[in-house]
């Protein structure tokens, strides 16, 4: 025998070791007895469900959940900066492409989730239910990823449809922290599952390559058992003489792969399932085949996608007929979300004796509308895009940003400045501008759209809108502008 390389001389296993084989120790079986509903063996005949359909959906899965990720924190950092974080002006419809991108994502994992979760859920009642210590933590970091998954993916299409009533916490801050136990609890998960697909996405060394479904058993038609778990470290228990483990043919050896022969894992099946083995048959066994299935979802995805991304891709809002909101439907022609008698403005905005505050480190001016319209006024076409998806273009017109700042006596290549609304409350009702965007020229005090003054829903008598901000940023109803400092 040869002398295994961690374990020292003396004969005591390494401490590490001792603990890996502690975590995969074989707990004792529960009772026979218990084994009943959808734990009695042989419950799950469909011959799609395989490692291989599991894996591809489950590469699907995580490159549509990265992308959503990655959208998602930039989006959070947009609007919630930290020090290090600069987010540029220009171009100026990058954060209308990003969100775009984060909600058609979010959209598109729907179905993917979907027929995931189906592809697994039989192993929700796998026979033990816990093997060991390291099987239950494995367990444990599943659910924690189902559970994170499917909140993200429905508070997300709750914000999307703005139905807030099922959601009695704050969305933003949920949606985010969760983000990051979804993605913790995947990374376990991939890290857990790699030897896994790698085996089943394998080609087949010993004969022709493998098209949708095999008809040799190597689709491991039904996942209610443990076939290839790897252990917690994806390596083979310890010291492999391991009894518990009812398919050791299956363990992946060091470098992930199984032991036994890639082409047929399956053979190996025990009796003890006591099921038909023509469950394996495949195409003849008269449901969908792995084809079918991932065409399904597939072309689901495709139709979500199709009638949703109207809401901000123009051309295709002809087909955005899941999309909540149309970028050309609203006062205006431009969508709206708080509306002036919503926001508790509707009075306020209409009062003749309107004055814009406009205070700066030397100075402080109190301009009326007429004030306003007096200074140089400049267009620009800009969009709205909202955290929810939707986005819309403008031909916005009004006061440069800069020019108020200059005019407040301060410099407007360096200013940070307080936009404030002529709301009384509510999480919009001011924003901070930083440099980047207020020394921008086409960040404007708006005062029209499209040639008209602003509706009153869309911010009149004057709003803020800038390049490559956020929705919520892009305050409506403004009475007050404060250049913060000047570095
Ligand atoms: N004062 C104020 N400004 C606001 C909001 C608000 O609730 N209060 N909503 C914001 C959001 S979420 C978006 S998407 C845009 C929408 O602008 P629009 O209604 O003109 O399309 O306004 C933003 N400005
Ligand atoms: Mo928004």
């Amino acid at each position: 025998m040869v002398h295994h390389p961690d374990t020292p001389m003396t004969g005591h296993p390494h401490p590490l070791r001792r603990l890996a084989r502690w975590l995969d120790a074989p707990l004792p079986a529960p009772p026979e007895a218990l084994r009943r509903g959808p734990m009695r063996p042989g419950r799950f005949t469909s011959a799609v469900r395989s490692p291989g359909l599991t894996s591809r959906l489950g590469i699907a899965l995580g490159v549509a959940f990265a992308v959503c990720f990655v959208t998602g924190v930039v989006s959070h950092l947009v609007q919630q900066p930290p020090g290090w974080f600069w987010w540029p002006s220009r171009p100026v419809g990058l954060y209308r492409f990003t969100q775009g991108l984060h909600v058609a994502t979010g959209l598109a994992t729907v179905p993917l989730l979907g027929a995931k979760l189906w592809s697994v859920y039989p192993r929700l009642f796998t026979w033990p239910p816990i093997r060991s210590v390291a099987h239950a933590a494995e367990r444990a970091s599943v659910a924690v990823l189902v559970a994170a998954a499917l909140f993200q993916v429905v508070s997300g299409v709750l914000n999307v449809a703005r139905w807030y009533a099922p959601m009695p916490f704050f969305f933003t801050s949920a949606h985010y922290w969760v983000a990051w136990l979804a993605v913790g609890a995947l990374l376990t998960h991939i890290g857990v599952q790699l030897p896994v697909v790698r085996d089943a996405l394998a080609p087949d060394p010993a004969g022709p390559p493998r098209r949708g479904l095999p008809a040799t058993g190597t689709a491991d038609p039904d996942r209610d058992e443990p076939a290839h778990e790897p252990t917690l470290d994806g390596r083979p228990a310890a010291d492999a003489a391991e009894p518990d483990h009812e398919e050791p043919a299956h363990e992946p050896t060091l470098d992930g792969r199984p032991a036994a022969n890639t082409a047929e894992p399956d053979h190996h099946e025990p009796a003890h399932h006591g099921r038909p083995a023509a469950a394996a048959a495949g195409p003849d066994h008269g449901g969908l085949s792995r084809r079918g299935v991932l065409a399904a979802v597939g072309t689901a995805a495709g139709l979500i996608t199709v009638t949703t991304v109207g809401q901000t891709v123009r051309p295709l809002s002809g087909l955005a007929v899941l999309a909540p909101r149309l970028p050309q439907v609203g006062p205006q022609g431009l969508p709206v979300n708080a509306t002036a008698t919503g926001a508790g403005v509707a009075e306020l905005v209409r009062d003749p004796g309107y004055r814009l505050a406009l205070t700066g480190a030397r100075r402080s001016l109190s301009l009326d509308l007429p004030g306003l319209a007096a200074l140089p006024q400049h267009t620009a076409d800009l969009p709205i895009a909202c955290v929810e998806g939707w986005s819309a273009s403008g031909r916005w017109t009004g006061v440069r940003l800069r020019d108020l700042v200059a005019l407040a006596g301060d410099d407007p290549d360096d200013a940070t400045v307080l936009v404030e609304s002529l709301q009384a409350g509510g999480r919009y009702r001011s924003t901070t501008v930083p440099p980047s965007h207020a020394r921008d020229p086409l960040t404007l005090i708006a005062l029209r759209l499209g040639g008209e003054p602003l509706h009153p829903d869309h911010g009149y008598p004057a709003r803020l809108i800038a390049p490559n901000r956020p929705g919520v940023l892009q305050t409506k109803w403004v009475g007050r502008i404060t250049v913060l400092e000047v570095r």
